[in-house]
């Protein structure tokens, strides 16, 4: 076995983050449709979680903002300036959901893989046209910060419901450590009746096939409808999973695989935590890391700490040795468009090797952090109403904003055939 870590490459909230009520399905994005968002303050929670990983030990990546507004798709579109373009569009093609980076790809680490590569799957995010323009930019970063031999980049699966991909927020692993051969488990949308799934079982089929994972490597788990009808519409709202550890909702799937047996299986109970207070506090979508020094802890969203059932399952998990610590984080900006701690990351395990191949700018570090808390400090609002959209300074802020970080990051950002 190799000795592999596992870092994390968080999506930098861009200077156009508002909220516009684009994801049906999505209970946070519904009820905060409309409200006024604060740019600066999303993109400094964020990074706070970056540098506190960083500081735990966790090897921590940043990946740009997408341009926004995106006028290649407006173009695209037939439109020439934004002022032609009706609201719904324009709220589309501002949006800076590329934040959530657990939905930009699927990542297989070396260890699981056929040919022994990282293999890298774009998501089509194909059920919600803001998020459907993201996977061509979203590939340029990676193919850029992920580059060489190590690394394998598919192509996003075809643009069509029957492939609908949402990335790594319907992927978990199990692995007794990050190195060692894990288990991929893929977790696809049955027949829901209120609200659309977001992944498709094809698409997980597809993915285990390109990376390489079938026979024993990989799992299919189907979502309950009614986890889903209850605005599950990712499986990281409703499980989370490190190394052996594997923590569901009791109503999350229709049947959960005997292949997970082998694991250590924490079933939260409906009467512990109501399906209802799983997504309004979002405990599923923690991160659980195993710091340097072994020991498993949560980087938990603050509104779990205001729920005394979240808080009670949180204290049990303590007290039966599952987790060590849970550390109580502020991202209610990304929250409220239904994103929490760990939507906001994506995980990547890499060997030492691998490591070394990585675009060495995109590493958090303290220098990186302070430049990055003034280049926000400098061009992000912090207010940001549906009717600002139109204000054409906002365009040319966000452009300069991106710019800038461009030479910063040294990855360039924009669309580029
Ligand atoms: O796709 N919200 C995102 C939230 C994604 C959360 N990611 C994970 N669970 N991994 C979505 O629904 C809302 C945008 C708006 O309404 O303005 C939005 O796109």
């Amino acid at each position: 076995m190799a000795i592999a870590t596992e870092a994390n490459i968080d999506g930098l909230v861009g200077p156009t983050h508002n909220y516009a009520g684009l994801s049906y399905g999505n209970v946070a994005s519904q009820v905060h449709a409309l409200t006024i968002s604060n740019p600066r303050q999303a993109a400094l929670q964020g990074l706070r979680k970056m540098k506190f990983l960083a500081d735990l030990g966790i090897p921590q990546l940043v990946m740009p903002p997408h341009p926004r507004p995106d006028f290649t798709t407006l173009k695209r579109l037939g439109f020439e300036t934004f002022a032609d373009a009706p609201a719904e569009l324009l709220h589309q093609l501002y949006s800076a959901s590329a934040m959530w980076v657990a939905n930009a790809a699927t990542v297989s680490p070396s260890a699981d893989t056929a040919d022994g590569k990282v293999h890298f799957t774009p998501a089509n995010l194909i059920s919600k046209f803001h998020r459907a323009i993201e996977p061509e930019v979203t590939a340029q970063y990676l193919k850029h910060i992920f580059k060489g031999g190590h690394f394998v980049h598919h192509d996003p699966l075809p643009a069509h419901s029957a492939f609908a991909d949402e990335g790594a927020a319907n992927h978990m692993r199990l692995s007794s450590a990050h190195g060692e051969r894990g288990t991929e488990i893929f977790v696809y949308g049955g027949a829901s009746q209120k609200y659309p799934a977001r992944q498709s079982r094809q698409a997980s089929e597809a993915i285990i096939r390109l990376h390489g994972l079938e026979g024993a490597r990989a799992i299919l788990l189907e979502q309950s409808a009614e986890a889903i009808d209850a605005g599950v519409f990712h499986n990281d709202v409703i499980a989370m999973s490190n190394g052996p550890l594997l923590i569901t909702h009791e109503k999350a799937y229709r049947n959960i695989d005997e292949r997970t047996s082998g694991f250590t299986s924490v079933v939260i109970r409906n009467k512990d935590l109501p399906l209802k207070d799983a997504v309004s506090t979002y405990f599923f979508n923690s991160q659980l890391i195993t710091l340097p020094n072994g020991l498993m802890v949560v980087i938990a969203p603050s509104e779990c700490e205001g729920n005394a059932a979240a808080k009670a399952c949180f204290d049990r998990l303590i007290a039966e040795g599952h987790v060590a610590k849970v550390h109580y984080m502020d991202v209610r900006e990304s929250m409220k468009n239904g994103g929490g701690p760990a939507c906001l990351r994506l995980r990547v395990v890499l060997t030492e090797a691998e490591r070394e191949a990585v675009h060495k700018e995109a590493w958090l570090n303290d220098t990186l952090y302070q430049a990055l808390c003034r280049w926000i400090e400098k061009h992000y609002r912090d207010k940001l109403t549906a009717d600002d959209l139109r204000d054409g300074a906002l365009a040319e802020e966000s452009q300069r904003a991106l710019a800038e970080l461009s030479s910063l990051l040294k990855i360039p950002v924009g669309h580029h055939s």
